[in-house]
């Protein structure tokens, strides 16, 4: 009697205790999670509402915004958050800096745990303070970094406060580079949207973490047995050493990943194994048969950690000059992207994510393009629906004067890796790129760039090849810098932009153009990465800027594009208008600034302009999987 009615009890304080808990995560927005299905699943999406306000008085205040117990001078607004989405002005485009404001409570209290913050994107220097002590830094977006909350800063109990400061204005150095237009604007590629632009996660560590995953399946013929290799590495955060064990699964199919470990405290351990799949379902663009992989991790008699992604089993090689997939040359058709959104900037949701993804499927796209690392839930659609990725990190039109310096090689080096790392288990992607419209006529140092990143690329994941997209102009001519290359990619705006001396004025130059390109680079695979004008108008076929002319303007492209069998694809840029810069014309005598408008979707309803449709037939032609 007593028994079942200290019972009774003991579970009466124990669901109090647990709706308390759940109730104060509720009030914090933390849910158990990501909004992305591949990782690992001890991460809690730091969610809810937090705090924003712009800089007026420098770093001095973070003790200021430690003590204050009210939301003065704060604005409440949900994360991801870009805080000038909608900002149109030189200002916003040259970037401040901001500050955001997060109190919370650990979603579990017990001691044995440490944390970790992630960050899975900010624009664009980021420091870190918890409860009021700086934790770290960060530089870059379209990357996730974490830091470690240290336990002696930490409240295990009561509330923990987070203060991020977001510097988005950009250097000549940065990934977009900052500068200037003829006109004495902010130059850049696409809007500069400061902020938190995706999620934030609680990471909770049981002493051992994942600290990186490779799948990567093997296919040596269209018809052959795969393997695939599988490594898990983990560190041991504890203060003890631990034996870990690890087990997987491929499919279903067991992964023997070996036998117990001891990991001294600290230190990393790595599990790894080679498996092989009979009669693979092989991934591609019309059937993207997707593989469940399962990890688990134990210390000592506990499970601390399991871990899941969808692999898929597909070769991806150049041969004879031309990319195939499973062994058959591809002649991909696809499109340009930007995550960007008219209300929230590049802070998109899932639903968008999802549209951006349908959008290019409904046009017929098999492969996809942007300048930076996409969000991961792009990448997982990507994978799910079938669109081949072109991955590239934002080294874009950097300048040789730059691209010269030892601290921005660096960066550019660690983003490589980092996209490399974090994104090279899904199958969409088909290949690193190392950048866009660096010089044309590069140089040494561009050489050196490129032969280093390459051999980075090729040591941390040699199963994709290298590429780098590069102005077309006919005057940069046969370039043997670009030797380490695997895939060169071609902007083409003939017929649209003057180009360096009025070179690529006459579409005409077109063909000769492409054709010396092959002439140069037998063996690498060749596309056309670009290529596209701005339409806002009706009006003459002749005159730059109407529906007519970029009608014409894909179709003679496309058209010259069908007759250069050796192609490996040709990408419109892009699917959908975006915001560019301040005062951008974009070639267009009549321009709507800051939206580029080469777009086949306008940007503020997604409503197709005449030449989707015209697009859209010609991909449908186009055998584009080679079967
Ligand atoms: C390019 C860039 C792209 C621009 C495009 C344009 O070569 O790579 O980011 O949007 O030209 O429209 O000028």
């Amino acid at each position: 009697m007593r028994i079942a009615r200290l019972l009774a009890l003991s579970l009466a304080v124990t669901a109090t205790v647990l709706a308390c808990a759940s109730t104060a995560l509720a009030a914090d927005g933390i849910t158990r999670g990501t909004i992305y299905k591949d990782g690992p699943d001890n991460r809690f999406l730091l969610g809810g509402n937090w705090l924003f306000r712009l800089d007026t008085a420098g770093v001095g205040q973070v003790q200021r915004f430690q003590r204050q117990t009210t939301t003065d001078g704060w604005t409440p607004v949900t994360v991801p958050n870009a805080w000038n989405a909608g900002d149109n002005s030189i200002a916003s485009m040259t970037g401040t800096t901001a500050w955001y404001r997060k109190d919370f409570q650990l979603p579990d209290a017990r001691s044995r745990m440490d944390w970790l913050v992630r960050f899975e994107s900010v624009n664009y220097r980021s420091k870190v303070w918890l409860n009021g002590k700086p934790i770290g830094h960060n530089t870059g977006a379209y990357l996730p970094w974490s830091l470690r909350l240290p336990r002696s800063f930490l409240k295990r109990h009561g509330v923990n406060r987070l203060v991020v400061r977001v510097d988005n204005r950009r250097r000549r150095s940065d990934f977009p580079p900052s500068g200037l237009t003829g006109s004495g604007d902010p130059a850049g590629g696409w809007w500069n949207y400061g902020g938190l632009l995706r999620e934030v996660y609680l990471e909770r560590v049981d002493r051992i973490d994942i600290t990186s995953v490779v799948v990567r399946p093997d296919l040596p013929c269209a018809t052959c047995d795969a393997s695939v290799l599988a490594r898990v590495t983990v560190r041991n955060y504890g203060d003890d050493s631990a034996r870990v064990r690890v087990t997987g699964s491929f499919g279903g199919k067991r992964l023997p990943l070996g036998a117990t470990k001891a990991i001294g405290s600290k230190d990393f351990g790595t599990f790894d194994t080679r498996i092989k799949i009979r009669n693979p379902r092989l991934w591609s663009p019309a059937s993207p048969a997707l593989y469940d992989v399962r990890f688990s991790v134990r210390a000592g008699d506990r499970k601390v950690l399991g871990y899941s992604l969808h692999s898929g089993i597909r070769s991806i090689r150049v041969v004879g000059g031309k990319l195939t997939l499973n062994g058959r040359p591809l002649s991909l058709r696809g499109v340009g992207i930007h995550e960007d959104d008219p209300t929230t900037g590049f802070a998109i949701n899932s639903a968008r994510r999802a549209q951006i993804i349908a959008q290019a499927k409904e046009l017929g796209a098999d492969v996809i393009r942007s300048h930076y690392p996409l969000h991961p839930e792009m990448f997982e659609l990507a994978d799910r629906e079938g669109l081949i990725v072109w991955s590239e990190i934002p080294v874009y039109a950097v300048k040789t004067q730059f691209l010269k310096q030892l601290a921005v090689r660096k960066l550019a080096a660690r983003e490589l890796e980092d996209n490399i790392v974090a994104n090279q288990n899904h199958p969409s992607i088909m290949l690193w790129s190392i950048g866009n419209e660096l010089s044309s006529r590069p140089g040494p140092v561009q050489q050196d760039y490129i032969q280093r990143a390459a051999r980075q690329a090729r040591a941390l994941d040699p199963s994709r090849p290298i590429a780098l997209a590069v102005a077309g102009y006919p005057s940069a001519g046969c370039r043997p810098q670009y030797a380490a290359l695997d895939v060169i990619g071609l902007n083409d705006y003939f017929g649209w932009y003057p180009g360096p001396n009025g070179q690529i004025a006459d579409r005409d130059a077109l063909p000769d153009f492409l054709d010396q390109m092959r002439a140069c680079y037998p063996n690498k695979a060749i596309f056309v990465s670009e290529f596209g004008a701005e339409a806002n108008r009706d009006g003459p076929v002749e005159e730059k800027g109407t529906y007519q002319f970029q009608q014409d303007f894909v179709n003679y492209h496309l058209g010259i594009y069908a007759t250069r069998p050796w192609l490996s694809g040709a990408i419109y840029w892009a699917l959908q208008e975006f915001r560019v810069r301040p005062n951008w014309d974009g070639g267009n005598p009549h321009p709507n600034s800051p939206i580029h408008e080469k777009g086949l979707l306008r940007f503020t309803d997604g409503s197709k302009k005449p030449a989707w449709f015209d697009v859209q037939r010609d991909f449908a032609a186009v055998n584009q999987l080679g079967t």
